[in-house]
């Protein structure tokens, strides 16, 4: 047992004073005819959870995440099995996510990193049993290599291109054979520093190919769930191909990629490519593509990637309204792609930020769903465009009608009449009095 501290986090409600008790999450409450736990398929990231110590470039670790065994072995490998299925048993997280490498140590050889990664997860299956927890999704590390330089799918190294082929091939076999409903791609090093010394349209090109192939890989074993990509406009790369969510929409559709993948949104991300958290959310709804989340915040006068817990009731309420308006997630989940601050680096603090995220998004729920049952923000827009119910505005819609009609009615019109208002302060205010009223 590595915490100790707790057995079971339960729910207490709003009036508990007590840390490690959900204040919001009530897994089997129902709200909007379904219950929360089925809302919110919460996920474990497992490389900040059971990977992250807090080293930054200024100084080393503060957190002690060993789990008793030395680190690079595959005692500590399973050790951090053992310690992620405690952690999620207790807190009732049902999911988890990983990159190849968050399981077991790198090898020089990959062969020897592929019979590490057997090991792992037939340890991993044995763990799974007898429980609900699966994987929701899983990855290749194609960035952290040095190989991995000039890009994966984007290199321009044919071997190096090989070595991304291997390292998605058994990461699929891995995210099959433990239950995955999705696969991710996230470009880390898939865009450029410089255009002078890039061929960007060849590197696309490329890295198409290595996502058609891995689609046809992922369905000869069996891979019925979706694939998705992660978009993040910068960082490492200066320039990262999947910008934001209508760049990489561009991009599949583009290669013949759109029926197979869908997005991963990642709350940081958005706010990186100076869009919000509901934007890149109502982007990916509106055009079918709206996968998976990946639950987190950032520091908005930073400009970084910070990786925070969510906590912002605003940002998940909106979240939570856009995924309710989309219908929920099929395939994919809230994975916390967040570690603890630096300084917050005791076993209790683990805890204490899944409970933050987790009571963060089920009070964005819980608010939405209210937003939603009010009715007063729907009838709003719903009012806004109804001259486009009747008369010429329904014969637009229709696609019935030319420029030369239009141009016509506007000529008798001889001015159009002032829109309307869009009485955002008054909507802001409808806002505030559902969350505090
Ligand atoms: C990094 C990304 C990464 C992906 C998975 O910024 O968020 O962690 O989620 O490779
Ligand atoms: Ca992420
Ligand atoms: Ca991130």
């Amino acid at each position: 047992m590595y915490f100790d501290f707790v057995e079971k986090v339960a729910y207490e409600g709003p009036k508990s004073k007590n840390p490690l008790a959900f204040k919001y999450y009530n897994a089997d409450e129902v709200i909007l005819g379904k219950k929360m736990s089925d809302h919110l398929h919460f996920a474990m990231a497992w490389w900040h959870n059971l990977g992250a110590n807090g080293v930054d470039m200024f100084g080393p670790g503060t957190a002690d995440k060993t789990f008793g065994q030395v680190p690079g072995t595959m005692e500590h490998a399973k050790a951090k099995v053992d310690a992620g299925f405690e952690f999620m048993r207790k807190l009732g997280i049902k999911y988890f996510c990983f990159h190849d490498v968050d399981l077991v140590p790198e090898a020089d050889d990959i062969n020897v990193t592929n019979a590490r990664l057997d090991e792992i997860s037939d340890y991993i299956l044995e763990k799974m049993e007898g429980t609900d927890i699966k994987c929701l999704w899983g990855t290749a590390n194609m960035f952290g290599n040095p190989r991995f330089m000039n890009g994966a799918g984007s290199t321009n190294s044919a071997d190096v291109y090989c070595f991304a082929a291997a390292q998605i091939k058994k990461a699929l076999d891995i995210t099959v054979k433990l239950g995955g409903t999705g696969y991710v791609f996230w470009g880390g090093r898939e865009g450029y520093e410089w255009l002078m010394n890039t061929d960007v349209k060849f590197e696309q090109e490329n890295i198409a190919a290595l996502m058609h192939m891995a689609v046809d890989y992922g369905r000869s074993i069996g891979f019925t769930g979706d694939f998705f990509i992660e978009p993040k406009p910068r960082e490492p790369m200066t320039h990262q191909y999947d910008f934001d969510a209508a760049t990489a929409i561009g991009f599949l559709r583009q290669y013949g990629l759109d029926k197979d993948f869908k997005m991963n949104i990642e709350a940081n991300h958005a706010t990186l490519a100076t869009h919000t958290f509901q934007h890149e959310l109502r982007i990916s709804a509106i055009n079918g593509m709206l996968g998976s989340i990946d639950a987190n915040q950032g520091t908005m006068n930073l400009g970084w990637d910070t990786d925070e817990f969510p906590w912002d009731v605003y940002e998940t309420t909106l979240a939570m309204y856009e995924v309710l308006k989309a219908g929920g997630l099929k395939n994919g989940g809230f994975n916390f792609d967040a570690k603890n601050r630096r300084q917050s680096n005791t076993k209790e603090d683990m805890f204490y930020a899944f409970i933050l995220g987790m009571d963060a998004f089920a009070l964005g729920l819980r608010k939405a769903a209210a937003l939603i049952e009010d009715g007063r923000i729907d009838e709003f827009v719903k009012e806004k465009y109804a001259s486009f119910e009747t008369g010429i505005g329904a014969k637009i819609r229709a696609g019935e009608t030319t420029l030369q009609e239009l141009a016509e009615r506007a000529s008798e019109l001889k001015n159009a009449e002032d829109p309307g208002s869009g009485n955002q302060e008054r909507l802001r205010s409808v806002i505030n009095e559902v969350l505090f009223g």
